[in-house]
């Protein structure tokens, strides 16, 4: 590519499979022939063009399509496609940050030294302090709790306190001041707000990780919960706020399949791509509390999205606590709470209380949430996906137990009830700094096809990944297998995806409640495990009755797998296209799927 990269579209064949959600423009590309003979796809290409009609003509002519629909709405256009590949990203600078090499102080607070998880003299710490001594302690960043209110005037949260970050959603005021009753119900948020960035050296209680990172909380929790609440405070201010906070999702007992609905899905959109001047929100998650349900994380659609880092827990001795949930799509870990005999977590408590009393996942997430704080203040031009790879880059096993550690096709150790291990400030920020967000390619597939699962069902497939031409991709980010399935009982069923570098994640492990019989309606399982393997190769799904022989249904599913590299999944959440767009200015390439 001597002469310099092609256009993104010209001479390429763009496909369109189905069109998702209602309205959109249609660009005809002309005279180009299906790459796939045996598949339904067609020429055309739906887009949403952000600036209407008219610039969609633009675009259209520009690129040699012709122009047949209309524009409903605002939506992510293969305009922003161009924009990542070639302005946005292609300039981004790697942040050079210099900061004053002043004498580290060691936070005052009376609480501190019980805060063994940030800073432990036995190394079994999230390496907090380590972090403040680089100079990086969330100055300058903007963090949200989304959860039950936060006690803005509390002692040691006041001068970290953002009312622009904050909002009361469930009574429609600026003021998410939590309401009071007799058990303090409503002391969540106020709990994990100071776990992020509870006040240093004030003589009061203990100190957030992020101690100098502005902090507001959205009240949301207290009252009924409906899409569109959850939109609102998913969408709170996306370009003053850098990290939403959440500790919640649906049901955790152990029978739930349940996910954003169609506004909270739409604020995901919103905030990766628009968030942040388009660097995208970070949006931090706990990986959910049904441990003891046997639940699995991948059932609840908050944490399974690609969107979501999925935060789990580790008790202090380094056990999978009672309450953690297995699944794939966990990225990462932090400390919490665990048996009686083990510490939990120290931070800010209503009416200006402290407590050393935090748990379950609802502490991990804060925690991760203000990690991720210092990370961004190392470098605020990080994209939400910079983000991840950093933290699959950085966390580790430590000394975190379970039998599940396995190390996937790039050498990196994973797990499903802890991701990719304890989350390590000083290793983020370190990385941080020097990071170069990662290229822009665009590769989403899929593959359709109907089979009875009978007792035991295994899929070989294989995929080319365009291997043999200057749009070969060499590594993954998150994989997805969207499955519709239809069983007499959902949760006898075992789903594991192998990789071709053999990686094997359980996409789906049994559950012993979950005696559904609605299967699963183009649910889209995630696994984080083979991050940066090689896509070529040989991918098995494998679903399995582990009621064995006496207990099946008739069943059939449909299957899509898509490989996300580099650019936002939104293009997949809306059409079922088959594409790839790699190099700075993106060339596309269509590859191939077969069963065999
Ligand atoms: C962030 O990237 C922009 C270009 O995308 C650049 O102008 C800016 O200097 C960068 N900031 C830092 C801190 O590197
Ligand atoms: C915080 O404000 C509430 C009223 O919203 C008040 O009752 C309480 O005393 C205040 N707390 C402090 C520490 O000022
Ligand atoms: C909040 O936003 C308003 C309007 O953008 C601005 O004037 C104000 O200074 C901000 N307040 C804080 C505390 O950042
Ligand atoms: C898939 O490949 C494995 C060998 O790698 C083989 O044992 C298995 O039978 C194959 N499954 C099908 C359905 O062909
Ligand atoms: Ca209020
Ligand atoms: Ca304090
Ligand atoms: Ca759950
Ligand atoms: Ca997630």
């Amino acid at each position: 590519m001597a002469s310099g990269p092609p256009y993104p579209f010209e001479g390429r064949k763009l496909q369109l499979l189905e069109l998702l959600l209602g309205p959109l423009l249609v660009l005809l590309v002309s005279g180009l022939e299906p790459a796939l003979g045996q598949k339904v796809f067609t020429n055309t290409w739906a887009v949403h063009i952000p600036g209407g009609l008219e610039e969609a003509d633009q675009v259209a002519s520009k690129h040699g399509f012709i122009n047949y629909g209309h524009v409903s709405k605002m939506l992510y256009s293969f305009i922003l496609l161009l924009q990542l590949c070639t302005v946005t990203w292609a300039e981004q600078q790697v942040s050079k940050q210099r900061k004053k090499r002043d004498t580290y102080q060691e936070p005052l607070d009376p609480k501190f030294k019980d805060q063994w998880y940030l800073y432990n003299s036995n190394h079994r710490d999230l390496n907090a302090k380590a972090a403040w001594q680089l100079g990086y302690t969330g100055k300058g960043v903007v963090v949200s709790i989304l959860d039950d209110g936060i006690e803005k005037n509390h002692s040691d949260l006041m001068e970290n306190y953002d009312p622009n970050a904050s909002y009361d959603v469930n009574d429609g005021d600026p003021d998410p001041q939590p309401r009071y009753t007799q058990l303090n119900d409503n002391r969540h948020g106020t709990r994990c707000a100071g776990e992020v960035a509870a006040v240093a050296n004030n003589g009061i209680c203990g100190v957030g990780v992020a101690y100098n990172a502005k902090i507001g909380g959205v009240r949301m929790l207290d009252g009924e919960v409906t899409d569109m609440v959850e939109a609102q405070s998913l969408s709170l201010n996306p370009q003053h706020i850098d990290i939403y906070s959440a500790s919640w999702g649906p049901e955790d007992d152990g029978k739930t399949v349940d996910g954003p609905a169609k506004l909270a899905k739409e604020a995901f959109l919103h905030g990766v791509t628009e968030g942040r001047g388009g660097l995208g929100s970070i949006f931090v998650w706990a990986s959910g509390n049904g441990g003891r349900e046997k639940d699995s994380c991948n059932c609840d659609g908050y944490t399974n999205s690609i969107y979501t880092l999925s935060i789990s827990s580790s008790t202090q001795n380094g056990n999978v606590p009672w309450y953690s949930e297995a699944c794939s799509s966990t990225l990462a870990t932090t400390y919490s709470s665990g048996n009686l005999n083990e510490k939990q977590i120290v931070t800010t408590d209503l009416k200006s209380k402290c407590t050393d009393s935090h748990t379950g996942t609802s502490a991990s997430a804060p925690l991760a949430a203000g990690i991720i704080a210092l990370a961004l203040e190392a470098n605020k031009n990080l994209t939400w996906r910079d983000m991840q790879h950093l933290v699959v880059r950085t966390s580790h096993p430590a000394h975190l137990l379970t039998n599940d550690w396995r190390t996937n096709g790039v050498g990196r150790k994973v797990s499903h009830s802890y991701g990719y291990g304890l989350l390590d400030a000083r290793a983020i920020v370190s990385l941080a700094k020097t990071w170069t967000s990662v290229n822009v390619f665009i590769y989403v597939s899929f593959l359709t096809f109907d089979r009875n699962i009978g007792a035991h069902l295994s899929i070989n497939m294989s995929v080319d990944a365009c291997i043999g031409t200057d749009s070969h991709v060499t590594s993954l980010e998150h994989v997805q297998a969207r499955l519709t399935l239809s069983y007499n009982r959902r949760g006898n069923l075992a789903i594991h995806l192998i990789s071709p570098a053999g990686t094997r994640s359980t996409l789906l492990h049994p559950r012993p409640h979950d005696y559904s019989s609605e299967g699963f309606n183009d649910w889209a399982f995630m696994t984080t495990h083979s991050w940066d393997e090689n896509p070529t190769g040989k991918w098995t799904m494998e679903i399995e009755n582990v009621a064995g022989a006496s207990d099946y249904g008739k069943a059939s599913f449909s299957f899509f797998l898509s490989f996300i590299l580099s650019v936002n999944q939104f293009i997949t959440d809306y059409w079922n296209i088959m594409i790839w767009c790699c190099r700075e200015i993106g060339c596309m390439c269509v590859f191939d799927w077969k069963l065999i």
